[in-house]
């Protein structure tokens, strides 16, 4: 097993990160990770270990939990198994950070120490009460044979401290437990609280399951933060299974980025008039929302489009779950955090010692059409660019490749702008398979990277080896529209089957519809290749997509990068830019 051994911290470091040379923190009692010798063989290469996504020293990490931003300082707690690189054991880890991009480890904040919390400290969230003092509340296990459930309260024990080293948890705990046949196996995740002007009491939400199988938001509400009462009826439910950590925001339509307080939201004139509630579907291990109103005086959500809780859009078509926004006042906007799990063998996870990583925060808005949302990587995360290289207005002709040199690209980020005649839409495949035009998964997986199309497939093979055997594509492809539709069907993938040549790594195909309009002939890509990790934004964030790969060549400074055209029709790349990416601080990593 691993050993631990006790690491002080460079001074001047941490006075940088900390921006202000009169705050002087002890770190001097961090525990971090010497180095391993008696850890079992990984068919995963350190070197794939992500250097710019967050991730702890080692260990297991899955939801991530209560972001906040405190006294010039941006905290994220995350599930944390102290222990080991498989679920178990889990504690609240804590992180702070001035930029959310470098990280500094401070001790698990929430660990089991109270009858209410024995067996476990789940998912939760912050709330910042009116006077700025944030509270954490978090689901905690009270019974081991059956995960018994019950919502628990956590204060800071000292306000002047902006690094919220230390939580204390009030003697009234569990402020919230399962009553009136509420299922208390499933009963869990709270979100941050949110009031009402008119009445000041706070509402927040507890995902469920009822009886018929419905994923539900039950509503409780209280007067002064301790007592809770469910409402009668839930928020919403849908015919989904067990919805985990719900987020239920306020999203501007006014502006571009602009966020919105959740208890603002709800301040006399300035109401919001759009919703969104996003749950995470344990079935199915993926994050869906919709748009709509939120009814305050039935205290229900009416998701805008009736049939929105079957047509699944997703924050990411890829691998990630159990995500949580919070508002950052310092910027005004509003940040999405979401884990991505491995997708190699539990048993690697073991041998490699850590498993699981947090995608890069992104900033969320609503999409001036009103009917989805757009993501984008923080800004913060440019300022880790290095060294970089351009192209401009390069034709790719179909079946061709072209690679793009001189940077080093197992750790970088790329933009990419792609043009195409508008009459090459003319050619562009039919979908006239009702079964696939529904299903961007399957469609993809039937028609992937390397079937020829009409108008695509085009776009990037990212963590390439030199004669390309191991490749992950990220691409493009377009329909003519359906029957009866009028506009072309535009399909974003990204295709992991040739990632690696180790045949026992888990490979799915994920995939998106990008809602777009291409009539122009243009459409646009961004990745973030991280070493094990490729984050891809499409059409300026309309459709996301995150995968984990591991390849077995495409490794360290033998990663390649091109561009490619596997279409009937030329492709032009009006622009690229491809940057090194630098490693920040990653939690003493
Ligand atoms: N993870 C937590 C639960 C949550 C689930 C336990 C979602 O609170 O429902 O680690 O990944």
């Amino acid at each position: 097993m691993r050993a631990l051994g006790r690491v002080a911290w460079s001074w001047l470091l941490l006075l940088q990160l900390a921006g202000a040379s009169h705050v002087v923190y002890d770190y001097e009692n961090l525990e971090v990770e010497a180095a391993a010798d008696t850890v079992p063989p990984s068919i995963v290469d350190p070197l794939l270990r992500t250097g710019y996504h967050f991730q702890p020293l080692k260990n297991w990490i899955n939801d991530p939990n209560a972001p906040l931003y405190y006294k010039g300082w941006y905290h994220l707690f995350y599930q944390y198994n102290p222990k080991g690189a498989v679920w178990g054991n889990i504690v609240w880890g804590h992180s702070v950070s001035r930029d959310l991009i470098n990280w500094v480890a401070l001790k698990p904040a929430i660990e089991p120490s109270i009858a209410s919390d024995k067996y476990g400290c789940w998912s939760g969230s912050a709330t910042t009460l009116p006077d700025g003092t944030p509270a954490i509340m978090y689901t905690g296990v009270n019974r081991p044979d059956v995960n018994n459930q019950v919502q628990n309260i956590a204060y800071p024990r000292n306000k002047s401290d902006p690094l919220l080293r230390e939580w204390v948890k009030p003697t009234h705990n569990p402020i919230i437990v399962p009553r009136g046949g509420v299922n208390a196996t499933q009963f869990r995740d709270p979100t941050t609280a949110w009031r009402h002007a008119d009445d000041g009491h706070w509402r927040l939400l507890i995902g469920s399951v009822d009886g018929a199988a419905r994923g539900v938001a039950y509503v409780y509400r209280s007067r002064d933060f301790k007592r809770w009462t469910r409402a009668r009826r839930p928020l919403h439910s849908a015919d989904t299974g067990m919805w985990e950590c719900p987020d239920f925001y306020p999203v501007s339509t006014a502006g571009r980025r602009v966020g919105v307080e959740t208890s603002e939201a709800e301040s006399g004139s300035s109401r919001q008039a759009k919703y969104v509630l996003k749950n995470s579907l344990d079935l199915r291990r993926y994050d869906y929302y919709t748009i709509g109103t939120y009814d305050r005086t039935a205290e229900r959500y009416v998701p805008d489009d009736p049939a929105g809780d079957e047509r699944h859009l997703r924050y990411d078509y890829g691998n990630f779950y159990a995500s949580k926004t919070f508002y950052d006042p310092a910027k005004r906007r509003r940040i999405l955090w979401g884990w991505a799990n491995e997708s190699d063998t539990a048993a690697d996870d073991v041998a490699k010692g850590w498993a699981g990583i947090q995608a890069i925060p992104r900033t969320v808005w609503l999409d001036p059409s009103g009917k989805q949302l757009l993501q984008w990587p923080i800004e913060e995360v440019e300022a880790l660019r290095g060294k970089s290289v351009t192209l401009k207005n390069r034709v790719i002709k179909p079946g061709q490749h072209v690679e793009v040199t001189g940077i080093q690209t197992a750790q970088a980020d790329v933009e990419v702008s792609f043009e195409f005649e508008v009459s090459s839409l003319v050619g562009a495949e039919a979908l006239d398979d009702p079964a696939l035009a529904s299903d961007a998964q399957r469609l993809c997986g039937a028609r992937g990277a390397a079937v020829e199309g009409g108008l695509g497939p085009f776009g990037l093979w990212v963590l390439a080896s030199a004669n390309r055997e191991e490749r992950t594509a990220v691409f493009f492809r377009v329909f003519r529209p359906a029957r009866g539709g009028d506009n072309p069907v535009v399909l974003m993938c990204t295709d992991p089957c040739k990632s690696s040549l180790d045949p026992n790594l888990y490979q799915p195909t994920f995939a998106g519809f990008v809602d777009t309009d291409i009539s122009n002939g243009k459409i646009s890509l961004r990745s973030l290749i991280d070493r094990s990790v490729v984050e891809s934004f499409g059409a300026g964030g309309k459709t996301c997509i995150l995968s984990r790969v591991y390849p077995s060549l495409a490794i360290g400074k033998n990663a390649r990068l091109y561009v490619f055209n596997n279409g009937k029709a030329d492709v032009k790349v009006t622009r690229l830019t491809a940057w090194e990416m630098k490693k920040p601080l990653m939690n003493g990593a």
